[in-house]
């Protein structure tokens, strides 16, 4: 999405640079005086991908869709929900489908730590194969003002948060991106505050809506839409659907998400879909279909308030739609 701030070389850094960014640079060039870049755990030999849980999951798929979700949309057209993305790891642009292709996904290690019972560290097959996987039709609207129509695959969150066992101290749950330096080239501009962070409330995390989705249209995820594993709140808008997770950090702090902090003022934690509230440079009153281009109105919660309209209750004094 486009962000108001001009370039990291187009400006003095001292200028426009928010905090983040500079202490992002910082640890940047601290690396490099310690030696450390390019020796993380991202960036082991080729081959090795092979040496454990390197299994298709492939044979999970279709799995029965839940009639509880449907929606009156005509659903996008898959060729379409697959190649028009937003995944700033590999560019910020849409067209990243090819580029995405180099990320790794076997071995997927996926982390579960912070306020909970016991952190493990568990591999994604593993992990699918434990969970009651479903298909829901849902739809899905960017903040940037396109939306779309597709059926996800995958598993309630809450199946996730009774699996991790909270401990009651925490809030909220903060879920982090995969870092590839060496497959993600939008990585190397380092004025973004890279690893892509996003979180949510324990409400909302356990929410009936919330999915984390591990296919989509009958099949497993494709690595531009974030394989193999992502977050669905079809409430919100599309930033909040972090992609290719690889930690479940459950906290008593509010997470500070990629695009908060890139931009507060533009784009917020809580980031539900209203069309009365629109964003500093742009209406939210319609939508742009991805199918055909169409217009339609946008809806308040992008038509699921029925589900989700009571965890904002109380909460007016927040900037519950930005
Ligand atoms: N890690 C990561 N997750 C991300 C993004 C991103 O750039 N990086 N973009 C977000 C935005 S702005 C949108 S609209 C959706 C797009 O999902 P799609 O490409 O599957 O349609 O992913 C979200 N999740
Ligand atoms: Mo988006």
């Amino acid at each position: 999405m486009l962000i108001r701030r001009k370039k990291g070389w187009e400006i003095p850094e001292r200028d426009a640079t928010p905090e983040s960014i500079y202490k992002n640079r910082r640890q940047f060039l601290k690396g490099i005086a310690a030696g450390s870049i390019g020796a993380t755990a991202s960036s082991l030999p080729l081959g090795s991908a092979l040496a454990q849980g390197s299994g298709s999951t492939a044979d999970l798929y279709p799995v029965d869709r839940n009639p509880a979700y449907t929606v009156e949309r005509e659903m996008t057209e898959k060729s379409k929900a697959l190649t028009y993305n937003n995944f700033y790891e590999f560019g910020s642009h849409k067209s990243i489908s090819q580029a995405a292709q180099a990320m790794r996904i076997r071995p997927w290690t996926v982390v579960i730590d912070g306020l909970v019972e016991k952190p493990i560290e568990i591999d994604f097959e593993e992990l699918v194969r434990k969970m009651p996987l479903e298909e829901r039709v849902y739809r899905f609207r960017c903040v940037e003002a396109w939306a779309m129509t597709v059926p996800w695959s995958g598993f309630p969150m809450k199946a996730l948060v009774d699996f991790a066992k909270p401990l009651s101290g925490a809030k909220y749950v903060e879920m982090e991106t995969a870092s590839q330096k060496d497959t993600m080239p939008g990585l190397r501009q380092f004025w973004y505050p890279w690893p892509y962070i996003e979180g949510l409330t324990m409400a909302e995390a356990t929410n009936e809506l919330t999915m984390i989705a591990t296919g989509i249209y009958g099949e497993e995820l494709p690595k531009q839409n974030g394989a193999p594993l992502r977050l669905v709140t079809p409430w919100k808008y599309g930033f909040k659907n972090i992609k290719s997770i690889v930690r479940f950090t459950f906290t008593d702090t509010r997470p500070k998400s990629f695009w908060e902090d890139i931009n507060a003022d533009e784009y917020g934690f809580w980031a539900n879909v209203n069309p009365e509230v629109p964003h500093p440079r742009w209406s939210q009153a319609y939508e742009r279909l991805l199918n055909n281009g169409e217009s339609v109105p946008t809806r308040i919660y992008n038509g699921y308030g029925d589900y989700v309209a009571d965890i904002y209750k109380g909460m007016e004094s927040e900037r519950l739609f930005m």
